[in-house]
């Protein structure tokens, strides 16, 4: 279709939504929700075409981040209590078929019973299809095809990721509610239409610092939750810092036991034993996340230096440490002991890791000599490299001779992006100004930083990923991530009050390339997720500029 034949077609259809307004989002019910959920088959608005993108308010629900292409039909598909899943052989969508029963099965007491596709399926019941078969390449390994027609959806992806953001997709759809607990009463209904969804970038991602403040299993769950939904795919853990290593090393139980103790202002610490690390990883791979660990070295060690008097070139442990200065402790970078050490360390987190992954921070190292720096980088990266992984670190890993593959982390100078780069690294986007979360959105919030600035969902959405980093190779640039730090936030609700609403902000950043993307359609659509994180029992900050219910 012709875009000017697209664009009065759309105009056609939001005459016809009641209202007529860009925000008079129905959830892709035409306008026959009638305001308690329950929704009417009757009552669609007149459209003599389908609409193609671009995705509107009103036309095809408010989908976030925006997919990259939509075709929208006329009706809906109910979802009525005997809807089952079928699954095709030959597709990876098990972890997806378990998110859609227990997201929008248990809100709305629907079985979603699962049968594979040799049992030819019965006409009169309604259907949700997983399949792999006729996936074309251009899909990759996140993209989906959802199909939903007033009989039933067909989900064509060629891997877990695809299917697992299909599901999301299908969650959006959805009014609000359902995404609450268990038992909503009404019939739901999802728009006629097919969804082409490929995300920009590989690496869509979030950090969680669970070393300042400790955030236990249930805690960082509700965090992947949340990152879901809005289709990251990565959870980059920060798990030991001066004041605090959070992960079970079984052949150094000290560190945790010991390290673990302490955190921020002197609370009580805690570590994840492996068993809830392995439950966490598998939590989020269902989810189509992958966990991706660090351990802060050689500075910001002062809690495992503290724990292991060994890792001291003198033998005496540090005291440990509650405030929040960085760049004073440092491993001995001569000893032999510090590689048999960080040969066990590393070697016991890629058994638990899964993903390709193991950030090696080695930031702000201020206490280590440039040389033993650079030496120390070296011998660890080669390291991560011997026990299968890729080896990542923030930008000052540059510094060193990479050997490649490896992924450096952008998040404050960018000639020292630069220098890793050049080496042929893959590049991280996680620049302090804009997604820093930590700091505060504007002066008077209650909770943040601000030595970076502060940042609005505004500063984030209109950011342009591309231009960031300049003389970097753009196919370098792998993706973003949003670090949270949590030197200043204590509590879960203080990360999602931090993360909602800029964490989807940046989700649309880095899954829609942006051709008509404006901040004031957006924002008109970020406005109507509230309602949804209030389902959901998730603190979020009412930020200026978005028409909030
Ligand atoms: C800088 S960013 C740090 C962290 C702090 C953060 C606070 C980076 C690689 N290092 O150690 O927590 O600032 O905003």
């Amino acid at each position: 279709m012709a875009p000017a034949v697209a664009a009065f077609v759309l105009a056609g259809l939001l005459a016809a939504c009641a209202g007529g307004s860009s925000s008079s989002g129905s959830n892709g019910t035409d306008g026959s929700d009638d305001g308690d959920g329950s929704t009417q088959a009757t009552a669609a608005p007149v459209i003599l075409e389908p609409v193609v993108e671009p995705v509107r308010p009103g036309s095809f629900g408010q989908v976030i981040p925006e997919p990259t292409s939509v075709t929208r039909g006329q009706g809906q598909f109910l979802l009525r209590p005997e809807t089952t899943v079928v699954m095709d052989a030959g597709a990876e969508a098990d972890g997806a078929v378990a998110v859609l029963q227990r997201t929008v099965g248990e809100s709305l007491d629907l079985e979603l019973a699962v049968q594979r596709d040799d049992v030819p399926p019965d006409p009169a019941v309604p259907t949700i299809t997983f399949t792999s078969v006729g996936a074309d390449v251009d899909l990759g390994r996140e993209g989906y095809e959802l199909t939903i027609s007033d009989e039933d959806i067909r989900i064509l992806a060629r891997g877990r990721a695809g299917f697992g953001w299909a599901v999301q997709t299908i969650r959006q759809l959805l009014p609000a509610e359902t995404f609450g607990p268990t038992g909503q009463d009404g019939t739901y209904a999802l728009p006629v239409g097919t969804v082409r969804d490929v995300p920009r970038y590989a690496w869509r991602g979030a950090m969680l610092d669970v070393t300042r403040h400790f955030y236990g299993v249930d805690d960082v769950k509700a965090f992947i939750d949340e990152i879901a939904t809005y289709k990251l795919n990565r959870l980059h853990l920060h798990l030991s810092d001066d004041q605090g290593w959070r992960i079970e090393i079984l052949s150094h139980p000290e560190l945790a036991v010991i390290g673990g103790r302490t955190q921020v202002g002197g609370g009580e610490g805690g570590f994840f034993t492996q068993d809830q690390y392995r439950e966490l990883v598998a939590y989020a791979a269902e989810l189509g996340i992958v966990v991706v660990p660090e351990i802060d070295l050689p500075g910001h060690t002062n809690a495992a230096l503290n724990a292991d008097p060994q890792l001291n070139c003198d033998g005496i442990a540090p005291d440990p440490y509650t405030g929040t200065q960085v760049g004073f402790s440092s491993l001995c970078i001569d000893l032999d002991y510090t590689y048999e050490w960080l040969d066990d360390v590393i070697g016991e987190l890629a058994e638990l890791t899964p993903g390709d992954w193991i950030h090696i921070g080695g930031d702000e190292s201020h206490s280590t000599a440039h040389a033993d720096y650079v030496h120390f980088v070296e011998k660890a990266t080669a390291i991560v490299a011997d026990h299968g992984k890729i080896p990542m670190g923030w930008e000052e890993i540059g510094q060193a001779d990479l050997e490649l593959p490896a992924v450096i982390q952008h998040w404050s100078n960018a000639d020292t992006a630069r220098a890793g780069s050049a080496q042929g690294a893959d590049v991280v986007l996680s620049p302090a100004p804009v997604l820093y979360f930590d700091m505060k959105y504007r002066a008077d919030g209650p909770v943040g930083n601000k030595w970076a600035g502060y940042t609005d969902t505004r500063d984030v959405y209109d950011w342009d990923p591309a231009a960031a980093l300049s003389g970097v190779d753009g196919y370098q640039v792998i993706g973003l991530e949003a670090p949270l730090w949590t030197e200043l936030v204590t509590t879960l609700d203080e990360v999602q009050l931090m993360t909602l609403p800029r964490i989807p902000a940046m989700a649309e950043v880095a899954w829609n390339p942006g051709e008509g993307r404006t901040w004031d359609e957006f924002a008109a659509r970020l406005a109507t997720h509230a309602p949804r994180w209030d389902a959901l029992e998730w603190t979020w900050t009412r930020d200026t500029g978005i028409p909030w219910p």
